[in-house]
């Protein structure tokens, strides 16, 4: 078993323990052992055998995963890992994903019914063979046809941060051939969607056969779908889908452009071209009258500028204002940008269930450029993860008055936590105690399979504290595994205008919650938003980009992103006055 295999067998751990129900706290351990793992030096199975080194001495690895992952390197296999996939029908996965449909649901369907697959169950509810199981009513049924839809994209879709570790496999692999002159990823992937369908290529070169049976050797191929003269379609590591065209050098501008998308900004840029005189395909532009003599298409920026448009960021190619935008740049608004951020607030250090101290994140944060942080390690609720108490959140707070008497420098450390709000409605930590945070986050843990209306009243009565500053990840979704628990957005946004506090923005690939439709709808009301890494150790620090991406696909303005505010201003806003 090498390094890959073993962070595998975590990760697979982690989503069926999720699926399980397990504890929040102890499917991270597996995600971060996991990810620990892929990035170690050294095989593991030299480290164990080595009897001066240590696997627990590496960020990301307790106990339980270096025991974990010695079982794993001298049997091959996993026992827990083996009794809970036969314990769970890969359908079973898929159901989850279902909106609304809970895990004890989905096993009681499945089998009570005999589901196969996501068809077995589409005809299930058709021919109303759900309604007459116990607990289960005609409601249930057209929930479930609804929420198909949803469930089966999920289940062919990666995330942004997966397709992200795929597009830099394929470039390696790709990069080696002397004969391609260009080589770039288009589709949802370059336009940062948060989940991707499937990853497509551009490439331009002489020699399509060196190319395509370069991409046919590619490590983790299963399959070759299609091999044509200028397209080949593979199937790599779990039935993923990777899409390659071969272009001509002065087409190069234009089929990027073209399967850049999405669908909705190519219609509207034709539509542009058409009433200009201009045809636009793959190949390039021409004159509605000479359709065949293309007078653009070596540059994306040449494409955009034939039809009076400034070239537009593949992040805003969403059929929203983009054109509008690039038509009169001057007026367009001043959307966030990665360069903006001054700080990140909301981050875990070794107190609660984070990798690195205080003074590593500040040192790290600081090397990122950030001029302020807030530390905000969990409340005590959290126990799987250590959360401090009262007295231990003291304690952590003086020891952050002493760094800030120390610092040379401008940079500044907040004190903050992030504290849960109890099954019951009440804020985990002492009002008393929170009167002394500079910044408080408040967060729905447990309790997320309560009634819209409970999880609603938390989170509102949450706001209505004057010591809470905000929400963090507000809908509680992890992208692809759970879908966000039953909250009235509407009512939060409402409260959080009134009580004049901020939400979230996690940064997290597997979070990015609130998404960029609720975004939209949040900074139309006016609120505030924080973008935050929620980093559990330094390396969490660097996924402020997709919080940022994000955003900018929902098109925010910087003004509105907390994370832009210099300090002062973000310390009188907090006064909420
Ligand atoms: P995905 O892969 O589902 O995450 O989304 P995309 O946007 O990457 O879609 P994909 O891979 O089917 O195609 C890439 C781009 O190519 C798409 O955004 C627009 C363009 N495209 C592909 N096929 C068509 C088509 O039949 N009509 C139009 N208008 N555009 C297309
Ligand atoms: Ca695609
Ligand atoms: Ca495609
Ligand atoms: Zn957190």
């Amino acid at each position: 078993m090498n390094n890959v295999d073993i962070a595998h067998a975590f990760e697979e751990m982690a989503d069926l323990l999720e699926l399980h129900g397990e504890n929040a706290f102890r499917v991270r351990a597996y995600r971060q052992g996991a990810k620990a793992i892929a990035d170690l030096a050294l095989p593991v199975a030299e480290i164990l055998r080595d009897p001066n080194q240590d696997l627990t001495s590496f960020p990301g690895i307790g106990s339980t995963l270096a025991e974990k992952s010695r079982t794993l390197v001298e049997t091959g296999s996993l026992p827990q890992l083996e009794k809970l996939r036969t314990e769970t029908p890969p359908v079973l996965m898929q159901m989850t994903r279902i909106p609304g449909l809970g895990v004890k649901k989905a096993v009681v369907l499945q089998k009570e019914l005999s589901i196969q697959s996501l068809e077995d169950l589409r005809l299930a509810c058709q021919e109303q063979r759900v309604r007459v199981l116990k607990g289960f009513a005609a409601k249930t049924e057209q929930l479930i046809l609804d929420g198909l839809a949803i469930a089966e994209s999920a289940s062919q879709r990666i995330r942004l941060d997966q397709a992200d570790r795929l597009v830099q496999r394929l470039r390696e692999h790709l990069e080696v051939v002397e004969e391609i002159e260009r080589l770039e990823f288009a589709g949802s992937y370059r336009r940062g969607k948060e989940t991707v369908g499937d990853i497509d290529i551009l490439v331009v070169s002489e020699n399509h056969t060196t190319v395509m049976d370069r991409l046919g050797c590619f490590p983790g191929l299963q399959s070759v779908i299609v091999r044509g003269e200028t397209k080949m379609s593979i199937r790599v590591d779990d039935q993923f889908q990777v899409d390659l065209r071969i272009v001509p050098g002065q087409s190069f501008g234009a089929a990027l452009q073209y399967f850049t998308g999405s669908k909705d900004h190519n219609v509207a840029v034709r539509s542009r071209a058409r009433k200009m005189g201009f045809t636009i395909n793959e190949y390039g532009a021409a004159k509605l009258d000479k359709p065949d003599t293309y007078v653009a298409g070596r540059t994306e920026e040449e494409l955009y500028a034939l039809l009076g448009l400034q070239w537009i960021a593949p992040e805003f190619r969403e059929g929203r204002h983009e054109l509008q935008w690039a038509e009169m740049p001057n007026s367009a608004p001043q959307v966030i940008d990665v360069n903006d951020i001054v700080c990140d607030l909301h981050m875990h250090t070794t107190q609660s269930d984070g990798n690195h101290s205080l003074e590593q994140m500040a040192a790290a944060a600081q090397q990122r450029g950030l001029k302020h942080i807030a530390i905000t390690d969990h409340s005590k609720r959290v126990s799987m993860a250590r959360g401090l108490d009262e007295a231990r959140l003291l304690a952590q707070w003086a020891e952050i008055d002493r760094f800030n008497a120390q610092q040379p420098g401008e940079f500044r450390v907040l004190k903050g936590v992030e504290c849960d709000v109890l099954e019951a409605g009440p804020l985990d930590i002492a009002d008393e105690v929170l009167a002394q945070a500079d910044w408080v986050i408040a967060s729905v843990h447990y309790g997320q399979k309560q009634s819209r209306e409970q999880i609603t009243e938390r989170i509102v009565g949450a706001l209505r504290n004057p010591h809470v500053d905000i929400i963090a990840h507000p809908t509680g979704r992890l992208i692809g595994s759970r879908p966000p628990y039953e909250v009235d957005l509407a009512a939060v946004f409402e409260a959080a205008v009134e009580y004049k506090k901020a939400l979230e923005l996690n940064s997290s690939p597997m979070r990015l919650d609130l998404s960029e439709v609720n975004l939209m709808a949040a900074c139309a009301a006016g609120i505030p938003i924080a973008i935050n890494t929620d980093a559990h150790s330094i390396d969490g620090l660097d996924a402020m980009h997709y919080g940022v991406l994000q955003a900018r696909r929902a098109g925010i303005e910087k003004g509105q992103v907390i994370n832009t505010w210099p300090l002062s201003r973000l310390l009188s806003w907090l006064q909420h006055a």
